[in-house]
């Protein structure tokens, strides 16, 4: 039998130092776990579930191809939590306005924000995608939930997380006290502690960034990939080394395991569409600023610390760059002397 702590055994011992925990938070990650547990069976199946697989046909709000699995897996999200009680409301990358909990159910004061399916331009190419959750408290005196009532800066966030599904599914989740990660038993449906405190080392030579884009970056963005480039004869003095999933959940899992910079940065593309940046603030940029944050790390636009930002839309999309917290500055640095 495992000796590993599960999560259940985890957040309740968390949830006693507490002492005026309610055990609704913990009630609501129990529905938010069994939601991720499905999708990762729904995304396991791969081509097995070929209904399942491919374009939907339709868009989503920010004008991106909706495959089956990211409206199967935003369905799954809401089924398996908009009747706990502990929710008045939920807002998805899928959904163009958030979804007031339906009467029929008990309404509670936690909002959550999600992306059911991050990365799913790598379902087709079998490769890790995962789910990314934020949660929030209602406003006081707030009975009919609205867009405007998410609009709260990340330094707001009661709790974020993500489920990675990838070579083994894991949750990695803050509720403040630093962050724990939790590898999933499939023979017993528990997640158990595999990554206890983990802590970002605060150097780096890893950089994450698509580099196809490099002829529309800012100019301090290209002053610091040129200086990684150069490696140990340039500026930097050490040899860096390249990845790029395409997918955040796995990116930013990367960094936490073993130190790194992600980088998704504002371009000439996006400033000609009036557009804040490809990551949308929310549901990305939100939860895993606050994970990097506690975790020691640095998360900011290049401009400015992303959890201070106060959200004008839904769907606001933001510059990223966060990861290691001497790389971080050194490219806020840049960013500040431009
Ligand atoms: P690009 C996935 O669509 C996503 O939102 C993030 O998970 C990922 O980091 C980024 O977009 C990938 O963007 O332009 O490289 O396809």
């Amino acid at each position: 039998m495992s000796q590993r702590t599960s999560f259940y055994k985890f957040i309740s011992e968390e949830q006693r130092e507490h002492p005026f925990a309610s055990g609704k938070l913990t009630g609501l990650l129990l529905e938010v776990l069994s939601a991720c547990k499905k999708i990762a069976h729904l995304t396991g199946n791969g081509e097995l579930a070929n209904e399942a697989m491919g374009s939907a046909g339709s868009e989503n709000v920010q004008g991106e191809t909706q495959k089956k699995l990211d409206i199967l897996s935003n369905d799954l999200f809401i089924e398996s939590t908009e009747w706990c009680g502990y929710l008045a409301g939920m807002a998805s990358e899928e959904m163009d306005h958030c979804r007031q909990i339906p009467a029929v159910f008990p309404r509670g004061r936690y909002l959550i924000t999600f992306d059911p399916l991050d990365g799913s331009s790598n379902i087709d190419i079998n490769v890790s995608v995962g789910t990314i959750f934020s949660i929030l408290e209602l406003p006081e005196g707030v009975e009919d939930v609205k867009d405007e009532h998410f609009l709260q800066s990340g330094a707001k966030q009661v709790c974020a997380g993500y489920c990675l599904y990838g070579t083994s599914t894991m949750l990695v989740l803050t509720t403040g006290r630093g962050v724990n990660g939790f590898t999933l038993d499939p023979s017993t449906g528990d997640f158990l502690l595999t990554m206890p405190d983990i802590k970002i080392p605060v150097d780096t030579n890893e950089y994450s960034i698509n580099q196809s884009y490099s002829r529309h970056w800012q100019p301090p963005m290209k002053r610091y990939i040129d200086e990684c480039l150069q490696g140990a004869d340039g500026p930097l003095g050490k040899d860096y080394n390249m990845r790029w999933v395409a997918s955040m959940v796995a990116d930013v899992h990367r960094l936490l395991c073993r130190g790194g910079i992600f980088m998704y940065p504002m371009d000439q593309r996006m400033e000609a569409k009036g557009v804040g940046g490809k990551l949308r603030l929310l549901y990305e940029a939100n939860p895993m600023s606050f994970i990097v944050e506690q975790a020691g790390g640095m998360a900011s636009t290049g401009y400015e610390r992303i959890m201070d930002i106060e959200p004008t839309a839904l769907h606001q999309r933001v510059p990223v760059v966060l990861g290691s917290s001497n790389e971080v500055e050194r490219v806020v640095g840049y960013h500040r002397q431009a």
